[in-house]
């Protein structure tokens, strides 16, 4: 019979097996932002990942943008096709007058055609996120330029810290903590030197990334019940013992109270026969031999027939037995 314990043990095993399922997990992830210096005499654009085609799910693209000097900003020109869900935006691009937590320049959920946002300074942070759900939003495209503005900005001011001892420097300036490199996802919002970059050995597609993970999950729930089956069964012998041991030392106590029982007739019967005869009763109820004290060790077999007495087999008892 299976224990609260054990039950709780088997319980413990499966949930530990669900975790390291979804740890096992391995989450595609995209390639896409970037640092760029704006330039004065050309634009530039950006893309959403595998653009012109539909953009995946779970993407997410950062950008840094810098402008040519103090006295210039950054302009963008956007197009996007995005997605809401119930209301809140699915997919979406945001964009910032300057870094991760500068003022927002704008969230564009919907359908966008060539709208233009402008930095109040020299740096402009621009994010595209996809959720995991495949719907209407298709791509995003933007050309970005160089704006002229007479008015110097503040140019010592940079729209991000410098990164800490436990983090490191995406390409596109972003700082990302050490413990995100090589968990599948794509923290850095980035392309070449990022934090998923250089992870694995192999190249490998995302269907093969899905089979390894059920593989390694089914495996992994495997060896769990192989364990619990284990430890079930070694109670189940333990428990087995146990019973078998406590029913043999049931059985000598009642054969050895049988034993001493019958014995003790038997001699009762005895001393009234060699009442008749002083001799003999004092010859038996003298203290044995000292050799007879250490007699030990079983006594298989004692017959005996008394005078005028119907005979009597002992078997099985101890002289220490029959001492006390
Ligand atoms: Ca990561």
């Amino acid at each position: 019979m299976k224990s609260a314990r054990d039950e709780g043990v088997s319980s413990s095993l499966f949930v530990l097996a669900i975790i390291l399922s979804l740890l096992t997990t391995v989450s595609g992830f995209s390639e896409c932002g970037d640092y760029y210096d704006v330039r004065t005499d050309t634009t530039g654009q950006i893309t959403s990942p595998e653009y012109p085609s539909m953009y995946p799910t779970y993407s997410k693209c950062i950008w840094l943008l810098r402008s040519p000097g103090d006295d210039y900003r950054v302009r963008l020109t956007l197009t996007y096709q995005g997605e809401r869900y119930n209301g809140s935006c699915a997919d979406y691009v945001e964009v910032r007058d300057g870094g991760q937590y500068a003022p927002l320049l704008g969230t564009f959920c919907d359908t966008a055609t060539n709208e233009v946002v402008t930095s109040g300074y020299v740096y402009m942070w621009i994010m595209f996120k996809s959720d995991g759900i495949t719907g209407s939003g298709s791509v995003m495209t933007a050309t970005f330029s160089a704006y002229y503005n007479a008015t110097p900005s503040d140019n010592t001011t940079k729209p991000f810290s410098d990164c800490r001892s436990y983090e490191f420097e995406c390409r596109n300036k972003m700082c990302a903590s050490l413990s995100y490199r090589c968990d599948g996802w794509n923290d850095c919002g980035c392309k070449n030197g990022c934090d998923e970059d250089e992870c694995y050995s192999l190249k490998i597609t995302k269907g093969v990334q899905i089979g390894i993970s059920v593989a390694a999950g089914v495996a992994t729930f495997l060896l769990v019940a192989l364990f619990s089956f284990i430890i079930e069964g070694r109670n189940s012998w333990s428990s087995a013992v146990s019973e078998a041991t406590r029913e043999r030392e049931t059985r000598d106590l009642a054969r050895r109270r049988r034993v001493t029982k019958a014995f003790s007739k038997f001699i009762g019967s005895t001393d009234n026969r060699l009442s008749q005869d002083n001799s003999t009763a004092n010859a038996l109820r003298a203290p044995p031999p000292a050799a007879a004290n250490k007699l030990t060790g079983p006594l298989v077999s004692l017959t005996v027939q008394p005078q005028n007495a119907p005979a009597f087999k002992v078997t099985d008892m101890t002289v220490t037995d029959i001492d006390a």
